[in-house]
């Protein structure tokens, strides 16, 4: 059964094959979803194009976006953008965060900045508002969704990732506020935490792979989440047989966030 049969939905986040976003994007294809996608910089232009055409989607349907920009995210929603080729959107994913290197990599009290709280907010949760602005006519009315990703680091500290849990607590706070104000429209907003996965944004933090480890030990299944079960989870919840859930958080992470203590870590 083809869940997103008819369904236009717009991916933000692919930056390689390992993505959360590509994992999302190969789920939502298979249950014949038509996609459209947004970069972030020129860098990843040509890369984007050829993964389109896989998800069959095509380069015309690519968009330059730095979230970052106002300017660029009304224009992928624009005449010149996405309105060329659709004149409707059934759905948003949101796959984007990042805070500065020195932000995510040592004590929360000593390493957070003024502006490296205001980066990490503006590019991981105030972007999810904006897209959702910027797409308000295009969604309204037809049971439109919006999906974004977050992760435990919003309820619970752990090392290191630090800034990024305060602006993952904004960003499904943002879940719920949206949900109030879009589900007059008929648009739903939802989100995905997903336990860690490595992706180009994970590799880049230190002791990512002890992480990993432990995890998996301490989780209910044993074992870590793929991008592509996340991917299912996404696509199920921006198809209609999730048409009455909004403003919700669904965990994709082999049960980890329930666990407070596991027999699998006593020596
Ligand atoms: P990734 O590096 O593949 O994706 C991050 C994306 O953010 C990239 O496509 C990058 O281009 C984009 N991005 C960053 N700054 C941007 C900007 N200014 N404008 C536009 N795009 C920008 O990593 P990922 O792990 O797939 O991350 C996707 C989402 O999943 C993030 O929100 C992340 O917090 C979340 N997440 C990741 C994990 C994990 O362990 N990998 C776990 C839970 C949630
Ligand atoms: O949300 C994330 C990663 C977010 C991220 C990653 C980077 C790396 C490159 C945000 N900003 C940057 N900035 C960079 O310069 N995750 C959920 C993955 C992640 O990141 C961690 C984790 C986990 C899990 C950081 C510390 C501890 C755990």
């Amino acid at each position: 059964m083809a869940f997103l049969k008819d369904k236009r939905i717009l991916i933000v986040g692919v930056a390689s094959k390992l993505s959360i976003a590509s994992g999302i994007a190969q789920a939502m294809h298979e249950q014949g979803a038509q996609l459209a996608f947004t970069y972030q910089n020129d860098k990843l232009k040509a890369r984007l194009e050829e993964y389109s055409l896989e998800w069959g989607s095509s380069p015309d349907l690519c968009f330059p976006c730095d979230v970052a920009d106002d300017a660029q995210i009304e224009a992928v929603f624009s005449e010149s953008g996405l309105k060329k080729h659709w004149d409707s959107l059934d759905g948003i994913v949101h796959a984007v965060g990042f805070a500065p290197r020195d932000q995510i990599n040592g004590d929360f009290t000593e390493v957070t900045t003024r502006e490296g709280f205001k980066i990490a907010h503006d590019i991981s949760t105030y972007s999810f508002i904006a897209l959702a602005k910027a797409s308000r006519s295009l969604m309204a009315g037809r049971n439109g969704c919006l999906l974004t990703l977050t992760y435990l680091g919003a309820n619970s500290t752990m090392p290191n990732y630090n800034v990024m849990g305060v602006a993952k607590a904004g960003l499904e706070a943002s879940v719920r506020w949206l949900a109030h104000s879009l589900g007059p429209t008929g648009t739903r907003v939802n989100a995905v935490s997903a336990g860690p996965i490595k992706t180009l944004a994970a590799s880049a933090i230190g002791g990512f792979k002890k992480l990993l480890k432990q995890n998996a030990l301490r989780a209910p299944l044993r074992r870590n989440v793929t991008q592509y079960e996340v991917g299912h989870v996404a696509a199920f919840l921006c198809s209609d047989l999730a048409s009455g859930i909004t403003g919700e958080v669904t965990y994709v992470d082999a049960g980890f966030r329930n666990v407070t203590a596991s027999e699998a870590e006593v020596e």
